[in-house]
């Protein structure tokens, strides 16, 4: 006697499907310079990415030593407001701290 083994074929092609419908998603991008105090950095990244005072301390050395860090990964809508919100708060306090984004690969 044949047993019946259920057609698992379109489970499998449903769940790629959802998959690659998946958005785009971008880094947010944290840059160096020689102006922006250290504990800005760190309440920025606070305040605006949701990081723990201590995650946020070790990715401020982090950019200091090796020039960028990422701050996060989002959708665009949510990097983009990232970017302008941590970019008008550095403004407001007079630093010239760059935020930009990038495809996350
Ligand atoms: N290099 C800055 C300083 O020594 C600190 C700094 C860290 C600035 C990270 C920007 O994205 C930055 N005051």
């Amino acid at each position: 006697m044949t047993v019946q083994q259920p057609d698992t074929t379109e489970v499998v092609k449903e769940e790629a499907r959802t998959r690659t419908q998946e958005p785009p998603m971008y880094r947010v991008i944290l840059h160096n310079d020689d102006y922006t105090t250290r504990e800005f950095v760190v309440e920025l990244l606070v305040y605006v990415f949701h990081k723990s005072r201590n995650a946020a301390i070790e990715l401020m050395w982090r950019v200091h030593r090796h020039g960028r860090g990422v701050a996060g990964v989002y959708d665009r809508d949510v990097a983009e407001t990232k970017v302008a919100e941590a970019t008008m708060l550095a403004r407001q306090a007079e630093f010239p701290l760059q935020v930009t984004m990038e495809p996350d690969p």
